[in-house]
């Protein structure tokens, strides 16, 4: 064989390398290589109960606040989470000059349920997020993706959820990458690696840099959207201060967030979230 044709076989097997490895290593439906997994959640249902509305700022960019999957991975003794929203996640605000993690108007709050035990758990969200959780599926633990970075999150954590303190998980490492806001926590941190029987729910929110005084870093929704406020809620705190979550056959998301207004804009019926299993 003449050198050129060795190195014209080298090129050709280099570049038919590429294509077979994906075949190979193609996940299953649902199911990542490392064991983990996905839910993936509709399109075009970033309007909370099915009324709410982007703020009219044009950092709020159109499905940005969409989230299409879930996935959970576990890689060692650490667990990846990724949260994919439908439009690439954007920097507008610079994070990095207020020691932030690379995105600016997205917020991710990641809950776990471990045991769906009726007593176990915390069945109230996040303070500012006006949800709370059905009897047997309270969170254990929650995962912040804040863009903010940890001293801010773990400040807020202290004044407005101290309660909690140990069961709210700021990451290892914060994220954006495209679509997709990506977390890592130890599986310790977690309770263990993720198992198939664990319930999970995603509450998408927006960061808010300046919270109202018990808002856990949220943005409030009201009546009429604004440069910088949801639209299509209420002025008060009865309404889900919360624009997406992950809907499943027995958790529909416009059941799930559906909720009721007193005069004085206290909840009559606050929105309810489930859990999502595998
Ligand atoms: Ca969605
Ligand atoms: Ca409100
Ligand atoms: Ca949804």
């Amino acid at each position: 064989m003449t050198p050129s044709r060795a190195r014209l076989l080298l090129v050709s097997v280099l570049l038919a390398a590429p294509a077979a490895v994906p075949a190979a290593d193609a996940p299953a439906k649902g199911c990542s290589p490392e064991g983990g997994f996905t839910f993936s959640d509709p399109a075009g249902d970033d309007d909370g109960p099915g009324t709410f509305t982007y703020p009219t700022d044009a950092v709020y960019k159109p499905g940005s606040f969409d989230v299409t999957e879930l996935q959970v991975v576990s890689k060692g003794d650490q667990v990846e989470i990724r949260v994919t929203v439908k439009s690439r996640i954007e920097d507008p605000w610079d994070s990095a000059a207020w020691n932030g993690n690379g995105f600016s108007v997205q917020m991710a709050f990641v809950h776990v349920d471990t045991d769906h035990q009726k007593g176990s758990g915390v069945r109230q969200g996040l303070p500012g997020t006006n949800v709370r959780f059905a009897e047997d599926e309270g969170w254990d633990r929650v995962v912040i993706i804040s863009p903010q970075g940890p001293t801010r999150v773990n400040s807020e954590i202290g004044l407005k959820a101290a309660q909690w303190k140990d069961r709210i998980l700021v990451p290892k490492v914060t994220r954006a990458e495209g679509r997709t806001l990506v977390a890592v926590v130890d599986a310790a941190s977690l309770g263990g690696a993720p198992r198939p029987s664990w319930g999970w729910q995603v509450l998408m929110q927006s960061n808010e840099g300046f919270p109202a005084g018990t808002d856990f870093l949220t943005r409030k929704v009201n009546e009429y959207e604004g440069q910088h406020r949801w639209g299509g809620g209420n002025d008060g705190d009865c309404d889900p201060h919360v624009m997406d979550v992950l809907e499943g056959p027995d958790a529909k998301q416009s059941e799930m967030l559906a909720y009721e207004c007193a005069p004085d804009g206290k909840a009559k019926k606050m929105a309810t979230l489930k859990m999502l299993k595998k």
